[in-house]
């Protein structure tokens, strides 16, 4: 069986949100993940994040390429649009499904073997275009779900659980956002939701490309001694740069926190993000000091994590391209074929 339905049966006092929709209205099917994933934890906190921020079901796009981390679509968001692409191939359909349809709200998820190994170069490719997105690797340093391979993102010494050692240079893919240009860049932990809620929820209201790295240890193959992404590992060298706060348009802002402990960070749609700082002087507007500070902490066998990099006034693919407003699909025959008379006077302009 590769899906369970989920029981229609809800509390009656289950609290709603602004749309009157229950944390339930925004799950999916039960999952058949093991149990303990980390993956199912990233799942839950989507639904919180999305439940909190009033997002309507129907706007989102989720799509998703091939793994254990690639099938969690199925097991959130049961009213949105969804597309389980092929394998490494999510950001290609992605920027395809956005280019046509600017409207709705675009969220990948990936796996470390989907994006750093043979999704590498569609990865890359969409986070320099600016793609308006919220882009999710759930990375447990393995191929989870054929059984337990290294992974391109798996640390260099690391062990397998059968004891193999990891030879090869890791990849870590938040440096490489940062150098591409994404304009959100964060990493979290599945076992951390206080943190990975706002996280996603920040990077949900963004325009432009936010990408998030979440540490998600996998119980089945990469969760022994040895292994740099079980969850004892992760929690003893997690390393927070801020705690954040996400406050929507129309909430009050309310200052529970000292002058000089926090910044805030105006999003374009009117968001605020509350960063209370843990680190000290750590400005995340400067994407220079987020590539510094990520190395300087995994020198010393540390995780940075929390919102490395943000740029507020960030522009997407279709502000690069000059799109219309209007989603292309949406677009009329007049608009799409204005006549011949208007060809000749381009195919004039061009000679
Ligand atoms: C073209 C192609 N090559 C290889 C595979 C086999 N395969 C399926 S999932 C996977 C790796 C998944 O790893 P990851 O993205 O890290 O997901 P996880 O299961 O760890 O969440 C591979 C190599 C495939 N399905 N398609
Ligand atoms: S094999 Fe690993 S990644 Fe896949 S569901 Fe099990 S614990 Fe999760
Ligand atoms: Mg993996």
């Amino acid at each position: 069986m590769t899906w369970l339905a989920k029981p229609g049966l809800r509390h009656p006092t289950l609290r709603c949100n602004a749309l009157g929709f229950t944390r339930r209205d925004y799950e999916g099917k039960i999952s058949t993940l093991c149990a303990g994933c980390g993956h199912d934890s990233i799942s839950a906190a989507i639904i919180q994040a999305c439940w909190e921020l009033d997002i309507q079901p129907h706007r989102v796009a989720k799509l998703s390429g091939i793994g254990c981390s690639s099938k969690t679509p199925d097991y959130f968001l049961g009213q949105s649009h969804g597309f389980n692409t092929v394998h490494g191939r999510m950001p290609s359909v992605l920027t395809g499904a956005n280019l046509a349809n600017r409207d709705l709200i675009y969220l990948g998820v990936s796996g470390d073997g989907d994006s750093a190994s043979i999704g590498i170069g569609q990865f890359v490719h969409a986070i320099r275009r600016g793609v308006n997105m919220t882009y999710i690797v759930e990375n447990n340093g393995v191929y989870g779900l054929t059984k337990g391979q290294f992974s391109a993102t798996a640390d260099q010494g690391s062990m397998s659980k059968k004891g193999a050692v990891n030879a090869d240079a890791p990849l870590d893919m938040v440096t490489m956002a940062l150098q591409l240009g994404a304009s959100y860049v964060g990493r979290g932990f599945s076992g951390d939701k206080r943190q990975l809620v706002p996280l996603i929820k920040g990077a949900l209201a963004h325009r432009g490309a936010a990408f998030l790295d979440v540490i998600s240890p996998c119980v089945a193959f990469n969760n022994h001694a040895g292994s740099t992404r079980s969850y004892d590992w992760v929690r003893e060298h997690n390393e927070a740069v801020s705690r954040l706060d996400v406050v929507p348009p129309r909430a009050e802002i309310v200052a529970d926190y000292a002058p000089g402990e926090a910044i805030e960070v105006e999003q374009h749609d009117g968001s605020v993000l509350r960063l209370h700082k843990l680190a000290d002087d750590y400005d995340p507007r400067d994407r220079i000091a987020a590539m510094n500070l990520v190395q300087q902490r995994q020198a010393r066998d540390g995780i940075a994590t929390g919102l490395l990099y943000v740029d507020p006034g960030a522009d997407d693919l279709h502000g690069h391209l000059g799109t219309v407003d209007t989603p292309l699909n949406a677009l009329g025959a007049d608009t799409l074929s204005p006549g011949s008379e208007a060809l000749e006077r381009i195919n004039a302009s061009l000679r």
